[in-house]
């Protein structure tokens, strides 16, 4: 008989949720980087074990949204908690809140809250345990969570290196009810090939790129075609604009003679064609669109609501 169970991953941003889905799942599916706010909208993981399925649902971090894009992504966090079986709230091992009851970060707390008002059995994943010098202040952080909600269970784990990652997925499976799969057993993502390469560039401009630059950049992917070369090598053509909110960071993208633009074409090109097995010709434009974060129909239009 097969099994399903809808997942939703939520949490303060940057704490791994991503990194945990693309563990889980076997290949990246959703971007990560070290600035908070990679992930702008809910995003599906797949994970087919004989007959298991999980269905991950990846949520932005949550966050006090200070434009109309942010309260688009905190309106995915909502969409992400509706209709699932369980859920996982994902926390840091290290982080600069002090792990008692009254002290937690206002945001777990918000979406602890959120889970009992919504009645959705929680299972408390403790991430990065890598960085965690003293394993003993694990207690610390398992009885102030504990103290706050009933959790179905606790995993601490590292999705960087994979430690306990097995026990987590174990702890998840136990949610599965007797249903269909929605998704054929190979499927990891419901992301279009469209939407994972604009993604693979806007991970690569997170990661080169500081400060605000990266959090007004967003893709316009303006054609994909296959095209043989002239030894009748099949090349995935891609041209797309990197909307960026001012001049000024036009011109960071830019970067001298065009340095960081090429930089980041390399690093995205080699990223497209390791995905899709493929040689890629990448061809990168940068356009300024003023404040297009507070505008509901440029976000609609880069597929951001
Ligand atoms: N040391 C360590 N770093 C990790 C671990 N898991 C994730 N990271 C890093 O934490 C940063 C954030 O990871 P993401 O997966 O993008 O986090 P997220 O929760 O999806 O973030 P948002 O999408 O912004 O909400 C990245 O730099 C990861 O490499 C871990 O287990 N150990
Ligand atoms: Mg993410």
């Amino acid at each position: 008989m097969s099994k399903t169970a809808f997942i939703a991953i939520v949490g303060r941003a940057n704490v791994g949720k991503s990194s945990f889905v693309n563990r889980a799942v076997g290949q990246k599916v959703a971007i990560v980087s070290d600035k908070p706010q990679t992930t702008r909208t809910k995003i599906l993981g797949v994970l087919t074990k004989n007959d298991d399925q999980l269905v991950f649902i990846d949520t932005p971090g949550l966050h006090k949204p200070r434009n109309t894009l942010g309260e688009n992504m905190m309106k995915a966090v909502g969409a992400g908690l509706s209709d699932v079986d369980a859920a996982v709230l994902m926390v840091e091992a290290v982080t600069k809140f002090k792990f008692d009851k009254d002290n937690l970060p206002p945001a777990e707390i918000k979406l602890m809250d959120e889970l009992k008002r919504r009645n959705i059995p929680a299972v408390l994943a403790i991430n990065k345990i890598d960085l965690l010098k003293d394993k003993s202040e694990l207690f610390q952080i398992i009885s102030a969570y504990s103290s706050y909600m009933d959790f179905k269970a606790v995993v601490p784990f590292s999705a960087k290196n994979g430690d306990g990652a097995d026990i987590l997925i174990k702890e998840l499976l136990a949610f599965t009810k007797d249903s269909v799969h929605y998704f054929d057993d190979d499927t990891v993502t419901d992301q279009t090939e469209r939407t994972m390469i604009s993604e693979i560039i806007r991970e690569k401009l997170l990661l080169t790129l500081d400060n605000e630059v990266p959090h007004g950049i967003a893709i316009d992917l303006e054609q994909i075609f296959e095209k043989d070369n002239r030894d009748g090598e099949p090349i995935l053509n891609v041209n797309a604009v990197i909307y960026c909110e001012k001049e000024s960071h036009k011109g960071i993208i830019i970067g001298k003679g065009g340095a960081v633009l090429k930089k980041i074409g390399t690093f995205a090109r080699t990223d497209i064609e390791k995905y899709y097995g493929t040689k890629v010709s990448l061809k990168l434009w940068v356009k300024v669109k003023e404040n297009w974060r507070n505008m509901q129909g440029a976000i609609h239009g880069f597929g951001l609501d």
